[in-house]
Formats: C-alpha cells, sequence, structure tokens
C-alpha cells in the first residue's frame, strides 16, 4: 500500500516511523526487527549533540558514524556548498577535463598526507576508494610486467565497505556467508589481544601477541608465495571491527615485513584520517609508509559523500608515466559541491588547529576518562587512542571472561546508552566511540556521566 494515501498518524514521529518502516530498506538492520520497534528519526544536530523527532537530546560519541569530526552545523561548510552549488552544481572528470573544486582538493590532500603522497584519484564513499585500490594494485603489478602478483592479503574481523570488492577485503565473515568472495583475497589473523586473552583464559603477553599475529603475515606471503602477492591492506586501528589496538610489537613487526618483500602496503584511512588519531592520518602516528590510502568519511566531515585514493609517489610513477589509460571511473568522481565541503573542510581543521588540539588537550583528557570507565565491575578493558575508545562489556572481570553471546550486554547498554542521552555503538559486547574532534573537556564530562550510569544499568540488568 502506498503510504502517502494512507490517514497520517497524530504527531510526526508517528508519521515518519510509519513511512519510514513502510518503504526504506535499512543497512546492517533485522528489518522485521526494525518494523517491530520503529526507527529513532534524528532531525537536527548541532555542535556535537542531535535531536531527536521528539526534542530528546543525544550527546553523538560516534560522530554520525565515525564521519562528522568537525561537528554539525558548521557554517563554512554550509557555506562552501551553497556557494559551489550555485557556481558549477556538477560537471566530470573525464575527457580531459577538470574544475577548481577538484583541483584545490587534490592539492589541499597532498599538503596534509605524508610528504610522499602526491596524487589523489577521488571516489563518493570509503567502498569505492577500497574498490579503486584493487584496480589500481592490480594495474599496478600489470604495467611492471607482473601479472601474476594478484593475491590481496588482509586481516580477519577488518572492515573496509560493503561492496562485493571492499567486503571480500574486509573480514567481517557474517557478510562474507552472504556476499561471498571474490577471488585472490585471503585473511590473516588480527591483533585482538583482550579478545584472545578471553578466549586462551591463560596469561597472554601483549608483545609477544602482536609479534606473532605479525609473524602470520610473513608466513602467509611465504605459503603464497611473494611472486603472486600484490598487497596487503590494513587499517591503523579496526575500527568496526571494535576499536583493536594493536600492542605496539605489531606495527613495528608489519612494517619489517612490508619493507622486507615485494608487495605494495595499502593503509585504509576511511576511519583513523582526518585528526582522529590526534595525528592527520594513522599513518603519520605509526609512521607506516603507505603506497596507497584510501580515504572517506572525515574528509568532508560527513556533510558529503566524498572519498578517494591517495596514491604515493612511487605508484604514480607508474600508473602516469608507464600505464597509458586507465579505465576506471565513476560519474561522481571529484563531484564539485562534494570537493568544496572537502576542501573547506581541510581549510578549517587548518585554521583551528583541531588536530594539534586533539594530540595536547582533548584526546589525552578523553583517554584518562575512558580508563576511569575501566575501573567499572562490567568493564574487562577500556582503551583507546586518539578520538578512538572501547569498552569491553565482560562477565568476570578478573579472570577475563566475556558473557555469552545471547545476553546481548552490547545491546542493553546501547539502549540504556540511548536513553540517557548518550550514542555509543555496540560490536557485539564491546562498546566503542569515535566522537567528533570538536569535543571539549566539559562534553567529556558528560559523556563519563551517562557511560558510567549506562553502566550501572546494564550492571544491574545482567545480574537479574
Ligand atoms: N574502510 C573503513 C576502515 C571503514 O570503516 C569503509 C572503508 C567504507 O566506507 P563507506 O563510505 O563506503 O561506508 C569504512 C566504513 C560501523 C560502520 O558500523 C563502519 C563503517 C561504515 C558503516 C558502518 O561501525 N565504516
Amino acid at each position: 500500500m502506498n503510504q502517502q494515501s494512507a490517514p497520517l498518524a497524530g504527531n510526526n514521529t508517528e508519521r515518519w516511523q510509519s513511512l519510514d518502516s513502510a518503504h526504506h530498506l535499512h543497512p546492517f538492520t533485522d528489518p522485521k526487527e526494525l518494523k517491530e520497534n520503529a526507527a529513532r528519526i534524528i532531525e537536527s544536530a548541532q555542535g556535537i549533540y542531535l535531536t531527536d523527532s521528539d526534542g530528546k537530546e543525544y550527546l553523538d560519541a560516534m560522530a554520525g558514524l565515525w564521519c562528522v569530526n568537525m561537528g554539525y552545523g558548521r557554517q563554512e561548510l554550509i557555506d562552501a556548498a551553497h556557494n559551489q552549488i550555485q557556481q558549477l552544481p556538477f560537471y566530470n572528470a573525464f575527457f580531459k577535463t577538470s574544475h577548481p573544486p577538484a583541483a584545490e582538493l587534490g592539492a589541499l590532500l597532498a599538503e596534509v598526507t605524508p610528504a610522499h603522497m602526491n596524487h589523489a584519484f577521488f571516489t563518493s564513499s570509503g567502498s569505492e576508494a577500497n574498490d579503486t585500490v584493487l584496480r589500481v594494485v592490480w594495474r599496478y603489478w600489470d604495467i611492471l610486467g607482473k601479472p601474476e602478483k594478484r593475491v590481496i592479503i588482509s586481516r580477519k574481523n577488518a572492515y573496509h565497505g560493503s561492496t562485493i570488492a571492499a567486503s571480500s577485503l574486509g573480514g567481517m565473515a557474517d557478510m562474507h556467508k552472504q556476499g561471498g568472495i571474490i577471488p585472490n583475497i585471503v585473511h590473516v589473523e588480527q591483533p585482538y589481544w583482550f579478545g584472545k586473552r578471553c578466549e586462551l583464559g591463560s596469561d597472554l603477553d601483549p608483545e609477544e601477541f602482536g609479534r606473532e599475529v605479525a609473524q602470520s603475515l610473513a608466513d602467509k606471503i611465504e605459503e603464497l608465495g611473494e611472486d603472486r602477492v600484490a598487497a596487503f591492506i590494513a587499517e591503523p586501528i579496526q575500527g568496526a571491527g571494535g576499536v583493536i589496538v594493536p600492542p605496539d610489537s605489531y606495527w613495528t613487526e608489519v612494517k619489517k615485513i612490508c619493507a622486507q618483500y615485494e608487495i605494495l602496503f595499502v593503509v585504509d584511512e576511511v576511519i583513523c584520517g582526518f585528526g582522529r588519531t590526534g595525528h592527520w592520518f594513522g599513518s603519520d602516528l605509526l609512521d607506516l609508509k603507505p603506497d596507497l590510502m584510501p580515504m572517506a568519511k572525515g574528509m568532508s566531515s560527513g556533510y558529503l559523500p566524498i572519498g578517494g585514493v591517495m596514491v604515493s609517489d612511487r605508484v604514480a610513477d607508474v600508473l602516469v608515466n608507464q600505464g597509458g589509460e586507465f579505465n576506471h571511473g565513476y560519474t561522481y568522481s571529484g563531484h564539485p559541491v562534494c570537493a568544496a565541503v572537502a576542501a573547506a573542510n581541510i581549510r578549517l581543521m587548518q585554521r583551528e588547529n583541531i588536530v594539534e588540539t586533539v594530540r595536547e588537550s582533548t584526546a589525552p583528557y578523553l583517554q584518562k576518562r575512558l580508563g576511569e570507565l575501566g575501573d567499572h565491575p562490567l568493564v574487562g578493558e577500556a582503551r583507546g587512542v586518539g578520538m578512538l575508545g572501547a569498552i569491553e562489556l565482560v562477565e568476570d572481570k578478573a579472570n577475563y571472561v566475556k558473557f555469552n553471546k545471547d545476553r546481548r550486554a552490547g545491546t542493553i547498554c546501547r539502549t540504556h546508552c540511548f536513553d540517557n542521552g548518550l550514542v555509543m555503538r555496540a560490536v557485539g559486547d564491546t562498546m566503542i566511540i569515535s566522537p567528533p574532534l570538536v569535543m571539549q573537556k566539559s562534553d567529556i564530562d558528560v559523556f563519563f556521566e551517562r557511560a558510567w550510569k549506562s553502566l550501572d544499568q546494564t550492571h544491574k540488568d545482567l545480574k537479574q
């Protein structure tokens, strides 16, 4: 039945819920369950606070979906979109044409990314950026006369997007079950120390664990043969997998392995980029030297959909000087309005010194308060880097025992958070945060109080 012809419910919330329920299939959602509960309708936002259609306010500790880094309602970004849409709402970047926003954005990205990265290929999302990664990696080795280098090594529980190629690159078992995996992609272990510690039920030295997991990459390259391996892809800190902060030894070893073998190193900066870790990119924090860097989300603070792949000079030299035509691109590659907003966002970040403020002031305070949440009896570990954090809910803190999945501890906690005016995401029983970078210390205190209260209520529910 067409809902427009149906009588509309009394208040706007009910109306939007009923239209949504009748006509909108949501991403990563059980549609039947949602129909039984009705969607929460978010109507407006300012700074780091959201307001729903009943006027209830929430502190958005997820920055939308890891993206609204500069906060909601930024006039500079609104003006950039408004001005550009009047001047030139669309033109393509195919057939030897360009436009000022794409040219400006490329130059700005070259300025803020690591010094050896000076070319950008634009997309509309992180998933398209990772599809582009596959195309660039394969093209690179083809041009160099090594077409047998085809395999891309990724990690279990990684998230690289939701298109067929990006979900294949990702290591999410539930996505593979429904969507399969395209050929030439394999997955190695992830550096999730806490998960392994709980699984083992006995002591596990983090640094030794980090080295062992890194070794699984070298072992996989040896097993496949270096002549078949094209690239290794990883997020600096796994985001959607549960904000997994590796032991220090992990990246030290992985960097050595990437340098030792003739493979491309792809660092997925879709979450860690644009100040999230207190550095412009996770690659800066960890001193990674990526050959390719997919990015999106914080690039425009989520105001408009834009992503891209930053290409190192080593790869660009081959593509540009030896490759001929690259048969790849999207209608909206470098979309002028999206590019203008992304450029305005980067300039705003520079003008407000946000990366430095996060590194020196806000992130240390957030991590301190997150550490205090670690004292809660329900919390087995609280960890984080920069403006990223995870809180592991456990049944037995002293003995590292997780809850049985059926208890749905994370879902219970997330519901209490919403009721208490806080948006936290639950990955299983891991509560995660990725708040806007413009969050102030006083907001962090509000976050702490609402989170503690939600943990208390969850604890009480789970004891019953
Ligand atoms: N790489 C990484 C590291 C991501 O986190 C993508 C690529 C894909 O980006 P797009 O723009 O195509 O969504 C992502 C996206 C979650 C969640 O539930 C995380 C993402 C997307 C949707 C939900 O935490 N990350």
